[in-house]
C-alpha cells in the first residue's frame, strides 16, 4: 500500500509537470482526488489493512493528499496567470518593427570618399595595421631622429614594429609590387598616442596616390577640386595653402569654405570662413627612390585626410567622441 501511494504521487507529479491548461489540471484532480479517484480509492481500502499499520498508512495518505492538493493549486495559479496574460494580448496591435543594423557613419563616409576616387580611376587598396617601422617611417622619408617618430605619438610594438600612424605605408607596399602608372586610394584605421576632446588613439584616414609620367601639381588640383565639389557641393569654394610634409615636396593643405556659414565666419571655422580638410603634395623623389621608381621618369601626387573630420563637417557632428560611444540613439540616425 505504501508503495502504491508513493507511485501514485510520482505519477500525479509527472502529469502535473506536463499539464498546460486549467482543463488538464481539473482532469488530473478528478483522476487522483475525485470521488472515484486513485487516492480516494486508497482511503476506502484503509479499513481492509492490518490494524497496526493503519495509522502509519493513514498519515501517509493524508500527507500525500495535502501535498497533491497544494501542488495542484499552485500549478493552477500559474496557468491562470499565463491564461489571463494571453487573454489580454491584443492581436490587432501593429507589430514592433525589428531594428535592422546600419553601417557606422565612419564606414559610410569612408565608402563615399572612396567611391568618388573610384569613379576617377583609383583602385582601393588595404594593408596591415601592425606595420614595420620601415614602411611607416623610413620609406616615407622620415628618418630615425625625425620628430614625427616621437615616442609620444607612436605606439611601438617593438623596436621595429609599430601600429601604423597613417595609411601611407599601404601605398609604399603597393609601389614595391606594381609598376607605374598607378592610381590608388588607401582607407583604414590609424593609431597615435593622442587622446583629448579632438583626438582619439585610433582614427581613420583615407590617402590617395597617383603616379605616372608627367603627373603634375595641376592634376593634383584638378582631382582634389572634383573631390571637394562631389563631397561638399559644387558651390563650395576651396584654396590650396603651402605646407610641409616629409614625404611630399612641394606640399599644400586644402581648405574649403566653411560648410556652416558658407564663408562669412562662425564658431566652427574660428571666424576665418575656411576649414582645413586635407593635406597633399607632389611625392618626394626620395620616396620614389626607396621603392625603386626612377624620379627622373615618373612624378606623382599624394593626399591624405582624416575621415572623422570629413564626417563631422559633412554630417554636422560637433563631438568626435560620438563616433566611438556606440550609442544606438546616435548611430541609428545615419
Ligand atoms: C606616399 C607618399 C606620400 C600622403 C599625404 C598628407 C599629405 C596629410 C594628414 C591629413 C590629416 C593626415 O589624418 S591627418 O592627420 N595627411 O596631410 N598625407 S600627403 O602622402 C603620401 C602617402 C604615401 C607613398
Amino acid at each position: 500500500m505504501e508503495n502504491k501511494i508513493k507511485e501514485a504521487l510520482n505519477e500525479a507529479r509527472q502529469l502535473l509537470a506536463g499539464a498546460k491548461t486549467s482543463q488538464q489540471l481539473e482532469e488530473l484532480r478528478v483522476r487522483f482526488l475525485g470521488r472515484k479517484g486513485i487516492l480516494t480509492g486508497f482511503f476506502k481500502e484503509l479499513g481492509k489493512i492490518e490494524k497496526e499499520k493503519r495509522p502509519v498508512i493513514g498519515k501517509l495518505l493524508n500527507e500525500t493528499k495535502a501535498t497533491l492538493e497544494k501542488e495542484l493549486e499552485s500549478a493552477l495559479r500559474e496557468i491562470k496567470k499565463a491564461e489571463s496574460r494571453r487573454e489580454k494580448l491584443d492581436v490587432t496591435l501593429p507589430g514592433r518593427k525589428p531594428f535592422v543594423g546600419t553601417l557606422h557613419p565612419i564606414t559610410k563616409i569612408s565608402r563615399e570618399i572612396c567611391a568618388i576616387f573610384q569613379r576617377l580611376g583609383f583602385d582601393i587598396v588595404e594593408g596591415p595595421e601592425v606595420e614595420l617601422d620601415y614602411y611607416n617611417f623610413e620609406a616615407l622619408n622620415i628618418p630615425k631622429e625625425h620628430p614625427a617618430r616621437d615616442m609620444q605619438d607612436t605606439f611601438y610594438i617593438s623596436d621595429n614594429v609599430v601600429l601604423r600612424t597613417h595609411t601611407s605605408p599601404i601605398q609604399v607596399r603597393v609601389m614595391e609590387k606594381r609598376k607605374p602608372p598607378l592610381r590608388i586610394i588607401a582607407p583604414g584605421k590609424t593609431y597615435r598616442r593622442d587622446s583629448d576632446l579632438t583626438h582619439t588613439p585610433m582614427f581613420h584616414q583615407v590617402e590617395g596616390l597617383m603616379v605616372g609620367e608627367n603627373v603634375s601639381f595641376g592634376d593634383l588640383k584638378g582631382i582634389l577640386t572634383v573631390f571637394v565639389h562631389q563631397m561638399f557641393g559644387e558651390d563650395i569654394g576651396l584654396r590650396f595653402r603651402p605646407s610641409f610634409f616629409p614625404f611630399t615636396e612641394p606640399s599644400a593643405e586644402v581648405d574649403i569654405q566653411c560648410v556652416i556659414c558658407k564663408g562669412s565666419g562662425c564658431r566652427v571655422c574660428s571666424h576665418t570662413g575656411w576649414l582645413e580638410i586635407l593635406g597633399s603634395g607632389m611625392v618626394d623623389p626620395e620616396v620614389f627612390k626607396m621603392v625603386g621608381y626612377d624620379p627622373d621618369e615618373v612624378t606623382g601626387f599624394a593626399f591624405g585626410m582624416g575621415i572623422e573630420r570629413i564626417a563631422m563637417l559633412k554630417l554636422g557632428i560637433n563631438d568626435l567622441r560620438l563616433f566611438f560611444d556606440n550609442d544606438l540613439r546616435f548611430l541609428q540616425q545615419f
